[in-house]
């Protein structure tokens, strides 16, 4: 039978399950990726584990989001992830080397490899022909321990590029079209998988850009084709016997197909406070905007960056806006500084910040008060950016840099012809920010700061729960909602009682305290609930403050799964018109034992005195997981 790509690379790491979608599956890991901020409690949990070494064919440590040193946390947490890596064979990416996917894009991703990343942005490699994966940090600690990854087979979507992108229109405008077309719960249970003859004019770093906002949609991964341009840029980066030319079997076929002519295309932008919110800049018009960032896993490749240059060269930024860039790697700031294209930002005003997240994930930057921050990345979830009543756009690199220049949202075609930015020969290759682990790591000590705290473990599951609704929240409710960003909170990741604190804060400050009052609860979310990032941390800290379950109308794929890994129980409602008939502070009761048995169960609201119906979806493997208070605790239990 013809396959489609994504179906070759599953079906050469398939070790259980069929590729029928819907049915679990687990596939083989053939490298893990992980950053600073979900990286602590994945080598804790590695460490749990109690193995020597890891088992993958390539483990990388990088760190790039906790890069803000306001107090001794993030540095000694960079201390302990350095010695774990040498420990374990893990490479380790030293603070200032980049971005973990714009630099796993650079130096390690390769076509036909499964990538699992405790980063939701892990899909960027795509753009290389990987199928990459974003999980949490447990489950990417359980590949490192060479066991296979389970997912539910999702269905592929081909989609069909044709025509080409016009002046100033860029890889970004691609996908969000595809928001704007599907939204942000659109890609749930899909791989997208492109193709057609539009694919022929996007580079590597374009690719990429479009697979990395697949996550965006909620899709599991997006998948480019690997071909003559996947093997011109492996060779600019030195990496020619990383090839592997993959393209889908001649007649295979597809769950869905979306035809999208780039020619069609014009320059777009997301506004407040969500990915697919999206509108021609055109339309939306020229609002006035306080803070331009230009960065982040979606656009901050060597091209994007200098189109932004070429843009601003001789000119300057407008007096009211703050430009401010942060370079996805070291090699785009290297080779930006030698060819003079730095100069160009730094003459025009630009504040150029070090090769990390920063502004992406609150880390530094918050925009002013009810401020407009037009950004080149991924997420404008309301106050991500560090400023509550801040409202952020999503936009190309172009929309931004025209933006820049003239204070307002400006559509880059005003300003005449495009620059011409063309790849260099040779990327700059200079591996000295990456540590590479010894042959014996036996030896090593590792180094555990006073902010890592030991991990507190899972419950094992109640036969009957009665517990109340602690919180009932809407539709796409994100993990940034559950488990703030930002400056003042990263620093907590490795210290899971001092982060549980603020969990759910920016909805209900008081949730915490009522939680641990309680003693046990129940979260009541609308649709899409937990969407966004990979943190495993929007599992753990409800866990902890006793959550044993949530009930939504429908989960996000890696929320769901760390809900489970967590011991905490996801359950649907079956009719989701339910939703409005539970209120917070209703208190229910669920006979788990004998639910967990069936497929579907009743729930009784013992406030309301009525009965309604959720399910599980749990495959026979998570009711383990589930029973034995979550994945850490199971995993042990099989390894041993
Ligand atoms: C994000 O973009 O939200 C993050 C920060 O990269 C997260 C990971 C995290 O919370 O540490 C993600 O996307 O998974
Ligand atoms: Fe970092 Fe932002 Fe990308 Fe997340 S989305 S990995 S915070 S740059």
């Amino acid at each position: 039978m013809p396959l489609n790509l994504a179906q070759k690379i599953i079906a050469e790491h398939l070790i259980q399950g069929r590729m029928i979608p819907g049915e679990e599956i687990a596939i083989k890991i053939d490298q893990t990726l992980t950053q600073d901020a979900t990286g602590t409690m994945a080598y804790l949990q590695f460490e749990a584990l109690g193995l020597p070494r890891v088992k993958v064919d390539l483990a990388v440590s990088y760190v790039d989001h906790n890069t803000l040193q306001i107090g001794f946390e993030n540095a000694d947490d960079h201390l302990f992830l350095q010695s774990v890596a040498a420990k374990y064979g893990v490479i380790f990416s030293r603070p200032g080397n980049g971005i973990c996917h714009q630099v796993h894009l650079e130096r390690f991703a390769a076509p036909g490899k499964t990538l699992l990343g405790s980063d939701s942005h892990t899909p960027t490699a795509g753009g290389i022909g990987s199928l990459a994966i974003g999980a949490g940090g447990l489950e990417v600690a359980v590949a490192m321990a060479g066991m296979p990854f389970y997912l539910c087979m999702p269905k592929i979507v081909r989609v069909n590029l044709y025509g080409r992108l016009g002046p100033w229109v860029s890889a970004k405008d691609v996908i969000l079209e595809l928001l704007r077309r599907l939204t942000v719960k659109g890609g749930v249970g899909k791989i997208f998988e492109y193709n057609g003859e539009g694919i022929r004019h996007l580079s590597v770093p374009e690719r990429a850009t479009i697979t990395n906002m697949g996550a965006e949609l909620g899709a599991t991964t997006s998948i480019f084709p690997s071909d003559d341009i996947t093997l011109d840029f492996l060779k600019r980066q030195g990496r020619e016997k990383d090839f592997r030319e993959l393209s889908p079997d001649e007649g295979a076929s597809y769950d869905e197909v979306i035809d999208l002519d780039l020619t069609t295309l014009e320059p777009l932008v997301a506004q407040p406070h969500m990915p697919d919110n999206v509108a021609p800049v055109r339309e939306v018009g020229p609002i006035k905007i306080h803070q331009v960032a230009i960065g982040s896993c979606t656009n901050s490749s060597y091209t994007d960056l200098m189109k932004v240059a070429a843009i601003l060269k001789g000119k300057r930024v407008h007096p009211e806006v703050s430009l401010v860039i942060a370079p996805g790697s070291r090699q785009v700031l290297h080779m930006l500084a030698q060819n003079g294209a730095l100069a160009d930002l730094i003459a025009a005003g630009a504040r150029i910040l070090e090769c990390a997240c920063g502004p992406c994930i609150g880390m530094g930057q918050a925009p002013p008060s009810g401020g407009v921050s037009l950004r080149t990345f991924n997420r404008n979830f309301q106050g991500r950016s560090g400023t509550p009543d801040a409202l952020v756009y999503l936009a190309s690199p172009e929309v931004a840099a025209a933006s820049a220049l003239t204070g307002r949202l400006t559509d880059p075609r005003e300003l005449g012809d495009p620059p011409s930015v063309s790849c260099p020969e040779a990327f700059y290759q200079n591996d000295n920010l990456f540590l590479f682990p010894p042959e014996d790591g036996s030896q090593v000590e590792i180094r555990r700061g006073p902010n890592i705290k030991p991990l507190p473990l899972g419950q094992p599951l109640e036969p009957v729960l009665t517990a109340p609704v602690l919180l009932k929240v809407g539709d796409n409710t994100t993990t940034d909602h559950i488990t703030p960003a930002g400056s003042k909170y990263l620093p907590l990741r490795s210290n899971i009682p001092a982060l549980a604190e603020y969990t759910f804060h920016s909805i209900d400050p008081t949730f915490a305290r009522r939680a641990k009052e309680a003693g046990r609860g129940i979260i009541l979310g609308g649709e899409n609930y937990g969407q966004g990032s990979s943190r495993e941390h929007a599992a753990f800290c409800p866990m902890y403050l006793g959550i044993r379950a949530v009930i939504a109308r429908s989960f996000a794929r890696i929320h769901r799964s760390n809900l489970i890994n967590f011991g905490v129980l996801p359950l649907t409602l079956v009719d989701p018109e339910d939703y409005h008939r539970i209120g917070q502070g209703d208190v229910l009761e669920l006979n788990l034992e004998e639910g967990l048995a069936q497929e579907a169960f009743w729930v009784k609201n013992l406030t309301r005195g009525f009965d309604f119906k959720v399910m599980h979806h749990l495959s026979p493997r998570q009711k383990e997981i589930i029973r034995a208070g979550g994945l850490l605790n199971y995993t042990k239990g099989q390894i041993n």
